[in-house]
């Protein structure tokens, strides 16, 4: 079937070609190579894609444009990250000086203990009378001071005179010769102090020495040890002998302080105890002691008590 112009322009399966008469030679001939040749052209030539020009166009476009958008979307978000900064709330910490450490301390219940009351300790005092020695024949003297006196220890009265051996000593008479004074027998030596002005008897057989040149300090020394010493100190103020003493000693009991009279005429007083004996004269005190060391008797008592009994001033 032969198709007229208008049909072919209409059918969906025409290529619209030029007019005949554009070619200048035979229409229908022409035409029909050319019809030809076109179709030709047309089936033989694959079809062209996407003008590649307009695609790289077109790409170059959207990129830029995400590009742009990119930018804008940076930007914005710069602008609200700068905005939350700057209005952002400094936080000032507070400083504290020197905080107190919070010590938790554990309360430890304390047991339910039997309340002890506290009795204060008061010291014994030691007196001479009760830690003397063993004598043997109870006259006074102890055995220990008989041995060196040469006395019999066993018989009260040596010398027979109806005097006990101890009673004699202490009145300055030898208990080895009846009626003989004790200054001329040979049991007794006499200690000169011209620098303080006194003199004292001492046992023989005692070993005397001034402690300083002066002789203000002076020890005799047994052969076990024990001593005594006189000391001077001074009294400036020519206190009484007890005030003075009270001077020295604040918790002294001055009812104890025993009163004497030795047998030389001397006034003095004898400490509680009965260890140290004090004399006086004008500004000085004189002050004859016993000392027992570490032994728990004394051995001596009545040979120091001897030597205060002795003690007389020589001005
Ligand atoms: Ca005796
Ligand atoms: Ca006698």
């Amino acid at each position: 079937m032969v198709q007229t112009k208008t049909e072919k322009q209409n059918s969906p399966d025409t290529i619209h070609v030029m007019p005949l008469e554009f070619y200048g030679v035979n229409p229908e001939e022409k035409q029909t190579k050319i019809e030809t040749r076109i179709v030709e052209k047309i089936v033989t030539k694959p079809g062209k894609p996407f003008p590649k020009k307009r695609n790289k166009a077109m790409t170059v476009v959207v990129v830029f444009s995400l590009l742009i958008i990119i930018c804008l979307l940076s930007y914005l978000v710069y602008l609200n990250y700068a905005d939350t900064t700057s209005n952002s709330t400094i936080i000032e910490v507070p400083v504290v000086e020197n905080p107190k450490p919070i010590v938790d301390i554990p309360i430890v219940e304390q047991p339910d203990e039997p309340v002890v009351p506290i009795i204060p300790i008061v010291p014994v005092m030691i007196k001479l009378a009760d830690i003397h020695d063993a004598d043997a024949d109870a006259d006074g003297l102890t055995d220990a001071e008989e041995l060196l006196i040469n006395t019999d220890m066993n018989k009260p009265d040596t010398d027979a005179d109806s005097y006990l051996d101890g009673d004699e000593l202490l009145n300055l008479y030898t208990p080895l010769e009846v009626g003989e004074k004790l200054e001329f027998s040979d049991l007794v030596a006499t200690f000169v102090n011209p620098n303080y002005d006194y003199d004292v008897f001492y046992p023989k057989a005692w070993f005397a020495r001034a402690v300083e040149r002066d002789n203000r300090e002076v020890v005799f020394t047994s052969p076990t040890g024990e001593f005594v010493n006189i000391l001077v100190v001074q009294n400036e103020s020519l206190q009484d002998l007890k005030q003075w003493y009270l001077s020295q000693d604040s918790e002294a009991d001055i009812a104890q302080l025993v009163d004497f009279d030795n047998k030389q005429g001397v006034k003095g007083i004898i400490s509680p105890d009965g260890f140290r004996y004090y004399f006086s004269k004008a500004n000085q005190v004189y002050v004859v002691s016993y000392n027992i060391g570490l032994k728990q008797k004394a051995s001596y008592p009545n040979l120091f008590a001897l030597i205060a009994q002795s003690f007389i001033f020589t001005e």
